[in-house]
Protein backbone atom coordinates (compact mmCIF):
# COMPACT_ATOMS: atom_id res chain seq x y z
CA UNK A 1 0.00 0.00 0.00
CA UNK A 2 2.80 2.26 0.77
CA UNK A 3 4.81 1.66 -2.72
CA UNK A 4 1.15 2.35 -4.94
CA UNK A 5 0.99 5.70 -2.89
CA UNK A 6 4.45 6.54 -3.40
CA UNK A 7 3.83 5.16 -6.59
CA UNK A 8 0.97 7.58 -7.65
CA UNK A 9 2.92 10.33 -6.25
CA UNK A 10 6.01 10.30 -8.50
CA UNK A 11 3.46 10.32 -11.37
CA UNK A 12 1.74 13.30 -9.99
CA UNK A 13 5.33 14.58 -9.47
CA UNK A 14 6.62 13.99 -13.34
CA UNK A 15 2.77 14.79 -14.60
CA UNK A 16 3.16 18.45 -12.96
CA UNK A 17 6.66 18.99 -14.15
CA UNK A 18 5.74 18.27 -17.90
CA UNK A 19 2.68 20.57 -17.60
CA UNK A 20 5.02 23.12 -15.48
CA UNK A 21 7.26 23.46 -18.88
CA UNK A 22 5.51 25.64 -21.05
CA UNK A 23 4.18 28.10 -18.36
CA UNK A 24 8.04 29.20 -18.02
CA UNK A 25 8.28 30.45 -21.58
CA UNK A 26 11.14 32.15 -23.08
CA UNK A 27 9.31 34.29 -24.92
CA UNK A 28 5.78 35.56 -25.10
CA UNK A 29 3.37 34.89 -27.20
CA UNK A 30 3.05 38.07 -29.34
CA UNK A 31 7.03 37.90 -31.05
CA UNK A 32 10.42 37.34 -30.44
CA UNK A 33 11.94 39.06 -27.49
CA UNK A 34 15.69 40.51 -28.31
CA UNK A 35 18.09 40.91 -25.92
CA UNK A 36 19.83 44.00 -26.07
CA UNK A 37 23.74 43.64 -25.34
CA UNK A 38 25.30 46.59 -23.87
CA UNK A 39 28.80 47.16 -22.52
CA UNK A 40 29.96 49.43 -19.59
CA UNK A 41 33.02 50.57 -21.09
CA UNK A 42 35.75 53.67 -20.12
CA UNK A 43 32.89 54.74 -17.99
CA UNK A 44 30.29 55.17 -20.38
CA UNK A 45 27.60 52.94 -21.33
CA UNK A 46 27.88 51.54 -25.23
CA UNK A 47 25.51 52.29 -27.02
CA UNK A 48 24.06 54.76 -24.55
CA UNK A 49 20.77 54.91 -26.67
CA UNK A 50 18.97 52.13 -27.71
CA UNK A 51 15.37 51.22 -28.85
CA UNK A 52 13.53 48.19 -27.46
CA UNK A 53 9.91 46.48 -26.92
CA UNK A 54 7.79 45.39 -24.53
CA UNK A 55 9.32 42.04 -23.76
CA UNK A 56 12.85 42.83 -24.25
CA UNK A 57 16.07 42.30 -22.25
CA UNK A 58 18.51 44.95 -21.72
CA UNK A 59 21.70 43.40 -20.94
CA UNK A 60 24.80 45.49 -19.66
CA UNK A 61 27.92 43.69 -19.13
CA UNK A 62 30.80 45.80 -17.19
CA UNK A 63 34.46 45.95 -18.83
CA UNK A 64 35.69 48.31 -17.01
CA UNK A 65 37.85 47.76 -13.41
CA UNK A 66 35.46 49.87 -11.72
CA UNK A 67 32.47 49.23 -10.41
CA UNK A 68 29.30 50.09 -12.02
CA UNK A 69 25.13 50.11 -11.64
CA UNK A 70 22.54 50.86 -14.38
CA UNK A 71 19.87 52.75 -12.39
CA UNK A 72 16.70 53.98 -13.43
CA UNK A 73 17.14 57.88 -12.76
CA UNK A 74 14.08 57.94 -10.08
CA UNK A 75 15.08 54.07 -9.27
CA UNK A 76 11.81 52.44 -10.19
CA UNK A 77 14.91 49.44 -11.34
CA UNK A 78 18.57 48.66 -10.59
CA UNK A 79 21.12 46.65 -11.65
CA UNK A 80 23.00 46.87 -8.14
CA UNK A 81 26.97 46.91 -8.25
CA UNK A 82 28.49 44.97 -10.95
CA UNK A 83 31.68 44.20 -10.60
CA UNK A 84 34.25 43.84 -13.57
CA UNK A 85 33.14 41.33 -15.94
CA UNK A 86 29.47 40.97 -13.92
CA UNK A 87 26.31 41.03 -15.85
CA UNK A 88 22.79 41.74 -15.57
CA UNK A 89 19.32 42.11 -17.02
CA UNK A 90 16.48 44.45 -17.05
CA UNK A 91 13.32 43.20 -18.92
CA UNK A 92 11.35 46.22 -20.71
CA UNK A 93 7.85 46.12 -19.08
CA UNK A 94 5.10 48.86 -19.41
CA UNK A 95 5.97 52.26 -17.62
CA UNK A 96 9.49 51.90 -16.45
CA UNK A 97 11.59 54.53 -16.32
CA UNK A 98 13.70 54.39 -19.75
CA UNK A 99 16.54 56.86 -18.20
CA UNK A 100 19.39 55.71 -16.25
CA UNK A 101 22.60 56.32 -14.92
CA UNK A 102 25.26 54.99 -12.87
CA UNK A 103 24.83 55.69 -8.85
CA UNK A 104 28.76 55.40 -8.69
CA UNK A 105 29.57 57.72 -11.41
CA UNK A 106 26.34 59.81 -11.86
CA UNK A 107 27.86 61.37 -14.84
CA UNK A 108 27.24 58.19 -17.16
CA UNK A 109 24.04 58.25 -18.21
CA UNK A 110 22.14 56.06 -20.76
CA UNK A 111 18.37 55.70 -22.21
CA UNK A 112 16.14 53.57 -24.19
CA UNK A 113 12.98 54.51 -26.76
CA UNK A 114 10.42 51.79 -26.13
CA UNK A 115 8.75 51.66 -29.58
CU1 LIG B 1 29.87 53.82 -12.86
Amino acid sequence: MVALVTRRKAIAGAVASVIALPLVPKTPAAGQPTVHELKIQSFKFVPDRIRVRFGDVIKWTNEDLAPHTATADEFGWDTEELAKGASAEVTVVEGMETSYFCAFHPHMKGSFEIA
